[in-house]
């Protein structure tokens, strides 16, 4: 009887992402110190060095600190007076929508370019009207939306520029760092980012008038004891979640430079593989943060949908993520606000997108088991598609157990 291989699935979950930790011993050190002053919250020491040594990695002053990236961009949209409608992208994370709704404002969808999943400048344009008032574009997967083309508009049409830059922590065009475009950039510090503080966000911005607003806005609008100069919300950072992004921010480099192989790797090991195709490489003058793995599944070519593959990888113990699907138009909140034929790429790519895992400390070993069960699933695929030069035979790098079944 003909006998199949078989990949065995990983022991542990591997997962789309880990937040990577600085060592124990450090933070325990960094803890005593916060214990010994017993100040928690509120603008402690900590937090103070960290926005300090952020200020340094960012070559900005203009830079404020809170509790999420949700939040930053709620006060940035409410103290840069945001109003009416704004243009944006429906590929994305729900928060980046929620954030214009809070502050009762109307995203319109305009869809994305299909090399990078940022927003098409050519139909930013073609969709203001009187009442658009911004563009919120993401830097999605930390790939620098067209920065030139999106400036050039919003400088013609007079519209604030803003960015959700909360997957681009890090990410430099040609030696400017990319909060330093637009009007204003939030990023996130969230655990599963790139670099993190547990929970975090950060806003950088041109005019060094909003700092106080945002100060303001992040702490009830307290002046004093006394008085409330305007109806603020609590979004303040605390010290332990300084605490952890000064320590993480030392080894940022070190980080970054894991993820490049993690990515040089499964570049090398997929983008051989019929059906699936990587985002196009960044121009050299972009110095990436490797935030994300996505892979766009061609079901007609890879020989399963995307999401047979993701229900496939399962089974080994794989769980990818298929950021970002639904399109955020999609959701039952904001359904009815565009219409279906509308927005074709950013619909065909949330189709077809799945995430791999992609963390500091996945091994490269692993990453070769998961691109072997990659080709093995497609290999036992019910359409099996194969290319010249293109094995889909089990590996035998170590770490990878290949069995025989009957
Ligand atoms: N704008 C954009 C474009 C964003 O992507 C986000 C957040 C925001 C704005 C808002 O920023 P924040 O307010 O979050 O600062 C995750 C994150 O929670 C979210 O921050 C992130 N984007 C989004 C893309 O991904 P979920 O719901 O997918 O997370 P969750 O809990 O399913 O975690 C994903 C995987 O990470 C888990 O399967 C396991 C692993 N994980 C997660 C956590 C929290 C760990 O290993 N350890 C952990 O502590 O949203």
């Amino acid at each position: 009887m003909k006998q199949k291989p078989l990949i065995a699935p990983f022991e542990k979950p591997i997962t789309v992402t880990r937040p990577s930790l600085p060592s124990l011993d450090e933070f325990k050190k960094g803890l005593e110190g916060i214990w010994d002053r017993a100040w928690l919250t509120n603008n402690g020491q900590v937090l103070e060095e960290f926005r300090q040594r952020l200020v340094e990695f960012c070559s900005t002053d203009n830079l404020c600190l809170f509790a999420n990236g949700t939040l930053a961009l709620q006060i940035a949209l409410q103290g840069m007076g945001i109003t009416g409608d704004v243009i944006t992208t429906p590929y994305t994370f729900v928060a980046t929508t929620h954030a214009l709704f809070w502050n009762k404002i109307r995203p319109v969808f305009a869809d994305i370019e299909p090399q990078y999943y940022t927003l098409d400048p050519a139909q930013v344009e073609a969709a203001i009207t009187p009442w658009t008032s911004a563009i919120l574009a993401v830097h999605v997967y930390g790939h620098p939306c067209n920065l030139t083309e999106l400036e050039k508009i919003a400088r013609k049409r007079g519209l604030k520029l803003i960015y959700d830059a909360a997957h681009a922590f890090g990410v430099e065009v040609d030696g400017r760092p990319i909060g330093d475009f637009g009007d204003l950039s939030m990023f996130s510090f969230h655990a599963t980012k790139v670099f993190h503080s547990v929970e975090g966000g950060m806003l950088t911005f041109q005019d060094p008038r909003l700092m106080r607003i945002f100060d303001y806005l992040k702490n009830f609008g307290f002046e004093n004891e006394l008085e409330v100069v305007m109806p603020g919300t609590n979004a303040k950072m605390n010290e332990i979640q300084a605490l952890m992004g000064l320590l993480l921010l030392t080894n940022y480099d070190g980080m970054r430079e894991k993820r490049r192989c993690i990515h040089d790797r499964y570049r090398e090991r997929l983008s051989t593989l019929p059906g699936l195709t990587l985002a196009s490489p960044l121009s050299t003058a972009v110095r990436q943060n490797y935030a994300y793995m996505p892979v766009e599944v061609h079901s007609k070519d890879f020989g399963l949908t995307r999401d047979e593959l993701y229900a496939k990888l399962r089974e080994y113990n794989i769980f990818g993520r298929r950021y970002f699907y639904p399109l955020v138009p999609d959701f039952a909140c904001y359904r009815g606000m565009c219409r279906v034929e509308e927005l074709p790429v950013a619909r065909g790519v949330a189709s077809r997108i799945l995430t791999l895992p992609n963390y500091t400390d996945l091994k490269l070993e692993d990453v070769d088991r998961i691109c072997d069960i990659v080709a093995h699933i497609q290999s036992h695929s019910r359409r099996p598609t194969r290319m010249a030069g293109v094995s889909t035979a089990p590996s035998t790098k170590p770490g990878v157990t290949a069995v025989q079944l009957q």
